[in-house]
């Protein structure tokens, strides 16, 4: 595959906040970096894009880059990005969130904003554990992993992010590694254009918190963990149940029509100003 072309970034980032707060090595920055590929290969401009995030590592994302952007409170980014579009339907919104933002105290907005279908583009960074608060587990840690709070092993079951997404009736769901940014990009760039709810879950290492608790210290570690369960949809055709047990597959999984919540919320609007 060729090298994606260079892209000088500064002109999206802003260049005088604080600084990077990532550990050196976390996913966050390779998400971030297929993000900004994906709006500078769709030519948006910064003005006509507002990027929602909640509180978390994964939240620290609205802070570096020079959009419209929200930091909002944890769990609610969604709600915070329902308001943005109905108020400016033409922006693209995106929302960024963790697996503990966006599957635990946001679980009701994600599932909500999946069923009416409204045109966010809803970003999940599932690193499997609450990050920023020191490693608590999550409702996407696996079975049997230790945390701060699961220190015998978590017990506990988990959500499938996708397939959450599809039974609330998102109309786009993809998901990809931090292994794979050109796909990412991709998904990216088709959630972005997609009219409707799309939701893509980008499953990435937080070597601090979870990964050090589970003889997986550096990044490399935590990836080699992740690629080792991967599986993309087309080899999972081929795959036993047995042999996908555990697995994480991964590729664009729904891509549908479905009248737009904004589209219908306008339209009656006009309809009652006759
Ligand atoms: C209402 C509220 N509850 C709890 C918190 C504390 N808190 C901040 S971030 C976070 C969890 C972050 O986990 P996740 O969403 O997975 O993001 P990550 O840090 O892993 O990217 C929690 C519980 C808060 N800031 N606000
Ligand atoms: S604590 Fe984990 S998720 Fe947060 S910046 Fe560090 S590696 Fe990334
Ligand atoms: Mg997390």
């Amino acid at each position: 595959m060729a090298p994606a072309a260079y892209i000088n970034f500064e002109q999206y980032l802003r260049q005088d906040y604080r600084g990077l707060q990532w550990c050196p090595g976390c996913g966050d920055g390779a998400i971030l970096q297929a993000f900004l590929r994906a709006v500078h290969e769709l030519g948006i401009s910064q003005d006509d894009m507002a990027v929602v995030s909640g509180i978390g590592c994964s939240g620290r994302i609205s802070g570096y880059i020079d959009f419209n952007t929200m930091h909002t409170t944890h769990g609610r980014a969604i709600s915070f990005a329902t308001g943005i579009k109905l108020a400016s339907p033409d922006k693209h919104v995106v929302v960024f969130g963790g697996d503990g933002d966006q599957t635990a105290i946001g679980g009701n907005h994600f599932i909500h904003a999946c069923r009416r279908n409204i045109n966010l583009t809803i970003c999940v960074i599932n690193n499997n554990v609450y990050g920023m608060t020191g490693g608590q587990y999550s409702p996407t840690t696996p079975h049997g992993m230790k945390t701060q709070t699961m220190p015998y092993g978590n017990y506990d079951q988990q959500f499938d992010v996708v397939n959450l997404a599809i039974g609330a009736g998102a109309t786009y769901v993809a998901r990809e590694s931090v292994w794979k940014p050109v796909a990412l990009t991709k998904f990216f760039k088709k959630g972005i254009q997609h009219n409707g709810v799309s939701v893509i879950e980008v499953v990435s290492n937080c070597h601090i918190n979870l990964g050090r608790r589970n003889k997986m210290k550096s990044p490399h570690a935590v990836l080699d963990w992740i690629k080792g369960r991967t599986v993309s949809l087309a080899k999972a055709k081929n795959m036993s149940e047995e042999e996908l047990e555990g697995k994480i597959l991964v590729g664009e999984f729904v891509e549908k029509d479905k009248p737009e919540f904004t589209e219908q919320y306008y339209k009656l609007v006009e309809s009652l100003k006759k």
